[in-house]
């Protein structure tokens, strides 16, 4: 079994971004050897210091499934293909920010006061937006691959936007928060990616049973073909519309209360 958690509103709350009442659940994970892969829209520089708070040293899915990175000290998950990323391996899925950053600045007049991008919020704006502290905010700057933005404009707008985006290859999509434009990556496949990888070079070709843990919409992805899907419950917004049949689980708690909840019923012995 390998778990694959949303952080923002799932393993963390919306608004606190605390995680004390998953801590007991995560370590009864680690007791049985269980990996939890942390699955987000949040950069590499962000999620390392959360991975480290939540003592978990295996591999990240970062920037909505953008790149996965490996610790070189994992002795358990041999390197992925590029080696040597500022102590990690990596396996990337889509092209580099700048990338997708020019594709907004190129984007049509009649666009630009639809949206703010993140490089325009800046740090203070950042932190304003999402209640991070400066140095929090500061690495949610530094994106690698994608890039967020607020948007202004309304519903059909969005559309409009969004159609845009994608006839230039972009998948955009939406978090708690903030419209994310990137490339065809998404959570869902560097789930089933680093599954097959597992499989292959950790689990001598045995299936891997997946199960997913998300809030949002940019969930949707990997609640579709994880094993399990778990949606955790959002103080905010209802919980994301799923099209497959079977073993959904939606908490009653939201946040990381529901995330220990979903996990003691489903894997950990009573
Ligand atoms: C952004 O991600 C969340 C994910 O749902 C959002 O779109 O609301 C990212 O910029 C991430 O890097 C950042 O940590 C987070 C903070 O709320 O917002
Ligand atoms: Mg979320
Ligand atoms: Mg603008």
């Amino acid at each position: 079994v390998i778990v694959f958690s949303d952080l923002d509103g799932t393993l963390l709350d919306h608004y606190s971004y605390d995680f004390s009442p998953a801590k007991s659940t995560l370590a009864a994970l680690r007791a049985i050897n269980v990996p939890v892969v942390l699955n987000t829209s949040k950069t590499l520089a962000e999620v390392i210091d959360i991975a480290a708070e939540m003592q978990l040293n295996g591999p990240m899915i970062v920037e909505n499934g953008a790149a996965i990175y490996l610790p070189e000290s994992d002795s358990q998950v041999p390197p992925l293909a590029e080696s040597d990323v500022r102590g990690f391996s990596r396996q990337t899925f889509t092209k580099p920010h700048a990338y997708w950053s020019s594709l907004l600045t190129e984007a049509p007049e009649e666009f630009q006061p639809l949206f703010t991008s993140f490089t325009e919020l800046g740090i203070e704006g950042i932190k304003q937006r999402t209640g991070l502290s400066t140095e929090q905010a500061s690495k949610a700057a530094s994106r690698e691959f994608g890039e967020p933005v607020v948007w202004h404009g309304n519903d059909t707008q969005k559309q409009a936007f969004m159609a845009y985006l994608r006839e230039r290859g972009a998948a955009p999509i939406e978090g708690g928060r903030f419209m994310h434009v990137c490339g065809e990556c998404s959570k869902g496949d560097a789930m089933l990616w680093l599954c097959d990888y597992y499989a292959k070079q950790v689990y001598n070709n045995n299936k891997v049973t997946s199960i997913a843990l998300g809030d949002g919409n940019n969930d949707v992805p990997m609640l579709e073909v994880a094993d399990y899907a778990v949606r955790v419950k959002s103080p905010v917004h209802a919980p994301p519309t799923l099209q497959r049949d079977g073993n959904i689980i939606t908490t009653e708690q939201a946040g990381p209360a529901g995330w220990a909840q979903a996990l003691t019923s489903l894997i950990l012995p009573n």
